[in-house]
């Protein structure tokens, strides 16, 4: 029976960079969750004849949302859902999975690489008949509808079993139970050489992913041992755990230090990676060596014709504005376009769309290419155990032989966390004023060249967005500064600090930005606002 239920508009439902991302308890506040949905429901109008495919990261509060959203979306009028096995689907897995069945977009529970459990951390991501999440233009009008609604329409049902594979009916809609795997394996298969990277493992060749507890833990499980012979016990904390076992599930090198400090051991493996909760981001690690997701995207992009899927040649390649301009350079000297966004992979989706890029990718731990509309963890470490495999040489031979190749750009993210939104608004609104009065002015060794917002006009729809502030000095380095979008709570600074080196290129990364740092905390007056002498995440 499908029952209307009165509701009260709640005024927060704003998506952020990725998605509505709210404290877990927040998204279980009464029909909190419900209101989202039918706004979303409410904001794509008639959905007769539309097919969605559901899944999630397996956090805390993903089972129930599931079966609320199965029984609303019955409720009203859509057509078929298809979700993955006991509501697990990792985000770039259900990108996949969209695009092959042609449906009309999907919805994946998770709050991405922030803390699960109920003290935790929720999250809804949302996307349309491209594979990727919705622009802006779309996520503003669900915002909209969010802060009117006065009622949600739902089923009043038992549960769905979500453990059998197969079809099934709730009232006139089909649901169609897939193993979230196997669609996933194919496409990897259909991208990279298995059978190269095989030999690879069969030569000894020894690797560790770390699944942090998060979806892709039975991804890597399957591809990496079953079918392409690492080690059993090569993929780590793979179970996948409502509270990610207590971790916070970001591969970078403050929140996967386990690893880090793993590589860096005498134990220490050829290679490693690791994943974030939704399996979009992944962090890549060589022996004693850490790429940074900067340098990982211009080295992929320097070796895509080694990738079958690549090797008659790429559209073109895209970064985020706070990337370093590593990629830019590699780009350049082989005459692909390029192309720099606000950070958000919604906006490399027109390009990709539009045949302009097929490789991309961002600071935040976050590559992929246009074979889906998200970025992909594991499909970033098939990459570089493809470029390993054909060159015969080590993750540090390979990044040291790109920065010969086309200079280095010493960069680091610096985070300010859990700061009051109050202070970090007027933080970046006076900084934004002082902009103008910044060119030419003089600090030590480092003058600037220009400072001004970073603005995007999108060559596709024509959407113009303002997204950080930036400030390029004459020496080639640069300061840029966001808030993140990410959060649940407060509000985190982002600074991030590149200086580019041609022949210096071996010396330690914090020690070369120092200076650099000194400059930007001192510009944006960070501790005499925030009260923080350091940054709380050095990446
Ligand atoms: C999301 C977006 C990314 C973005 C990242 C960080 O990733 O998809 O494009 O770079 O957030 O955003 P912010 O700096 O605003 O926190 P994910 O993995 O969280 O979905």
């Amino acid at each position: 029976m499908i029952k209307t239920i009165k509701t009260t508009a709640y005024g927060d439902q704003k998506m952020g960079t990725g998605g509505l991302r709210k404290k877990t308890k927040v998204m279980m506040q009464p029909n909190y969750f419900e209101n989202f949905i039918q706004s979303v429901f409410n904001t794509i109008g008639d959905l007769k004849g539309k097919v969605f495919v559901v899944g999630g990261d397996g956090r805390f509060f993903n089972a129930e949302a599931i079966q609320r959203f199965i029984k609303m979306a019955a409720a009203n009028g859509v057509k078929k859902l298809i979700i993955g096995q006991n509501g697990f689907m990792s985000t770039p897995a259900g990108s996949n999975v969209m695009l092959k069945n042609h449906t009309d977009g999907g919805f994946i529970f998770s709050a991405s690489h922030n803390p699960g459990g109920e003290n935790g951390d929720f999250g809804v991501k949302y996307a349309n008949h491209t594979g990727g999440q919705v622009p802006t233009s779309v996520s503003d009008k669900i915002y909209a509808n969010s802060k009117t609604i006065t009622e949600y329409k739902i089923m009043d049902c038992p549960n769905i079993d979500l453990s059998k594979l197969g079809t099934q009916h709730l009232g006139d809609m089909e649901i169609e139970v897939i193993d979230p795997v196997k669609d996933y394996v194919e496409m990897m298969e259909s991208i990279f050489d298995f059978d190269a990277l095989k030999k690879l493992f069969k030569s000894g060749f020894t690797m560790r992913f770390d699944a942090m507890n998060a979806v892709t833990g039975p991804y890597a499980i399957r591809i990496f041992e079953d079918i392409l012979g690492a080690s059993k016990g090569s993929v780590i904390r793979a179970v996948p755990l409502p509270d990610f076992g207590g971790l916070h599930p970001d591969p970078n090198l403050t929140y996967a230090k386990d690893l880090v400090d793993f590589m860096f051991s005498d134990k220490a493996t050829d290679f490693a990676g690791a994943n974030d909760g939704d399996g979009d981001r992944n962090m890549i690690l060589g022996k004693h060596f850490f790429v940074t997701p900067s340098d990982s995207l211009a080295i992929l992009t320097d070796n895509y014709h080694l990738i079958p899927a690549y090797k008659n040649g790429i559209y073109g390649v895209a970064k985020s504005a706070a990337t370093s301009t590593a990629v830019c350079r590699v780009a350049a000297k082989n005459n692909l376009p390029y192309y720099v966004v606000p950070t958000g992979w919604k906006y490399f989706v027109n390009l990709m769309d539009s045949k302009r890029i097929t490789l991309c990718g961002e600071e935040s731990f976050g590559s992929g290419s246009s074979h889906i509309r998200e970025k992909d963890g594991i499909w970033a470490i098939l990459f570089w155990l493809s470029i390993i495999a054909a060159t015969g040489k080590t993750v540090e031979q390979i990044t040291r032989e790109n920065w010969k190749k086309y200079g280095r750009s010493y960069y680091m993210r610096f985070d300010f966390e859990g700061l009051d939104t109050t202070v970090a608004d007027k933080l970046m609104s006076d900084l934004e004023a002082k902009l103008p009065t910044l060119a030419g002015k003089k600090f030590g060794d480092y003058e600037v060249k220009q400072a001004a917002p970073f603005v995007y006009n999108d060559p596709v729809d024509n959407s113009t967005t303002k997204n950080g502030l930036v400030i390029d000095f004459t020496n080639d380095a640069k300061i840029t500064y966001r808030l993140s979008g990410t959060g649940s709570t407060g509000a985190t600074l982002r600074v991030y600090l590149e200086r580019l080196e041609y022949n210096d290129l071996d010396q330690d990364t914090f020690s070369m930005l120092q200076e650099l740092l000194k400059i930007a905390m001192q510009v944006a007056e960070i501790t005499e606002r925030t009260g923080k002498t350091k940054a709380d995440v050095n990446t």
